[in-house]
């Protein structure tokens, strides 16, 4: 049975403990892979081989070789892209149709995106008066934070993880990573890439397991500098709890409950295609998905009939098999979730458009955490399912009036991670998307990325920005120098 292990100073090595624990595929329901179950032990080694590097090689390393490191990990990552897809899929369940397009690219991406803003950003640098009547020069200068850990969710592990790992390394630092328990092959394979582009040990480490082990050493250790998390909101508040002891810098990206505003002037056939997506996609696993969505009332009807329709099509299925849209849940544990909320989504007395259960499967797919695609409607906006991120493929449909009420039901939750908005009427557009308390919100689209913005959470969504210069400000310390000429 493969092993996965930890990547530690440039080397896999087992758990100190010499224990494993089984990784499943989530299609069949059966063992793939034994993975190294770390303790906190294999946490202070790969701490120490972090902390170590930034004081060798990598710390003194030019940015013109460092830049041209992370072109050769994107280049590596895109020669070696079926065994990501192979490995992803395999640990996710998930169709290649959408790894193929969005995880193991992006992999790629993360690397070449933050090198080119390490390349293009620009200090600043203020003369000014003195008292004495002459004149001095500030500037700014970009330093590495140092050890960075890096705390990775199941649900896109590739592109979430290089998503820091990118702009860490570029920025100069070194990482300790921890991608999720049941997600951690294409994090490990990472490392082989490391050391064949000549990353040198002791700058991306990784080690396994979960995070009522390791997580608190991960988050608390005296020689980590920073901790940057993407994952929910309890566990984002727990990592704020631990992590303060010893006041790290952190970046939470957290929970949704994305809201869709649908106006009776949008293009229906763009506000069906996108929406079939924000919902469904990555069986509804995506925190930038849509759970609530919000019609006009005049194409109320309308719209839930076509969503139904969409829903219908999407072909449930194994992730080699090219017709596949959609794969299973994660894990037994998260099936068992999102089945309790359609559950009590009935109990509720809700109207169940679309699926509502889990789909009987075949050939060999009968263990797996399948479900069906869900819509309800008819469900009060404080029911639990209107409240709670769910993170399956599932969503509530409920009618509007006016603009402002729509803005007020879309606002009416504790979290502020992303919504949409359409309509053609770009006015109307701007005006709403302007009002709703989200990190981001798409009009007429969705999911669609450019790495330079600010990517983040209001609310109980996160603490701070990531992406673009953003990824600069939290992955390094800026320091002013003041010279009086
Ligand atoms: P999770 O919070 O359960 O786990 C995320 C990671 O945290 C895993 O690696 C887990 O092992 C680790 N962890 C668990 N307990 C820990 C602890 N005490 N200390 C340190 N680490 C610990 O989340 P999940 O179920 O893997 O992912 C789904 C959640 O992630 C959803 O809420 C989703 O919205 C969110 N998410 C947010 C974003 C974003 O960009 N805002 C992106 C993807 C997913
Ligand atoms: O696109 C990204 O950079 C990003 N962080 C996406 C997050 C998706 C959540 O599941």
């Amino acid at each position: 049975m493969k092993q996965v292990l930890h990547f530690i100073n440039g080397k896999f090595l087992e758990s100190t403990s010499g224990k494993f624990y089984d990784n499943y595929n989530p299609a069949t329901g059966k063992v793939i892979s034994k993975i190294a179950l770390g303790s906190e032990e294999d946490v202070d080694k790969a701490v120490e081989a972090a902390s170590e590097a930034m004081n060798g090689e990598w710390g003194n390393i030019k940015i013109n070789d460092r830049i041209a490191l992370l072109y050769a990990l994107a280049d590596e990552i895109d020669s070696r892209f079926d065994e990501f897809l192979e490995a992803e899929t395999l640990d996710t369940g998930k169709p290649y149709t959408i790894a193929r397009h969005i995880d193991i690219p992006r992999g790629a991406a993360n690397f070449k995106v933050f090198a080119d803003t390490m390349k293009s950003v620009a200090d600043e640098a203020y003369q000014m008066d003195t008292p004495d009547g002459g004149i001095a020069m500030n500037y700014s200068r970009r330093y590495p934070k140092g050890v960075i850990t890096v705390i990775t969710p199941w649900n896109l592990p590739f592109l979430l993880m290089t998503w820091k790992v990118g702009p860490a390394l570029a920025c100069g630092n070194t990482v300790v990573v921890k991608a999720a328990e049941s997600t951690p092959t294409t994090t490990a394979l990472l490392g082989e890439v490391m050391n064949k582009v000549g990353i040198p040990k002791g700058v991306f480490n990784v080690v396994h397991g979960f995070g009522k082990d390791i997580g608190d050493r991960l988050t608390s250790h005296p020689k980590v500098d920073a901790v940057t998390f993407t994952g929910s909101t309890p566990t984002g508040k727990r990592i704020m709890q631990s992590s303060a002891l010893d006041l790290k810098h952190l970046s939470l990206e957290l929970g949704g409950k994305n809201p869709a505003i649908i106006f009776a002037d949008c293009d229906m056939k763009k506000a069906i295609n996108e929406t079939v997506r924000s919902v469904f996609a990555n069986s509804g696993q995506v925190c930038l998905g849509t759970e609530r969505v919000y019609v006009e009332r005049p194409i109320f009807d309308k719209f839930v009939n076509k969503l139904k329709k969409a829903g219908e099509n999407i072909k449930l299925g194994i992730q080699h098999d090219e017709s596949s849209d959609m794969g299973p849940l994660i894990s037994k544990d998260h099936q068992e979730k999102v089945l309790s909320y359609y559950k009590l989504a009935k109990d509720l007395g809700a109207n169940v458009v679309l699926g509502g259960g889990s789909p009987k499967m075949e050939n060999g797919l009968e263990n797996g955490y399948w479900i069906d695609p869900t819509i309800w409607t008819g469900l009060s906006e404080d029911s639990a399912i209107v409240k709670e991120e769910i993170f399956g493929p599932c969503c509530h449909i409920a009618p509007f009036d006016t603009e402002e009420e729509a803005i007020k039901l879309a606002n009416d939750t504790e979290y502020g991670l992303a919504a949409t908005v359409f309509s053609e009427n770009l006015s109307k557009a701007h005006r709403v998307a302007g009002q709703i308390d989200a990190g981001i919100v798409w009009v007429n689209s969705w999911f669609l990325r450019d790495l330079r913005t600010p990517f983040g959470g209001m609310k109980k969504s996160g603490i701070g920005r990531e992406g673009g210069h953003h990824s600069l400000e939290f992955y390094t310390e800026l320091k002013n120098i003041c010279i009086k000429m």
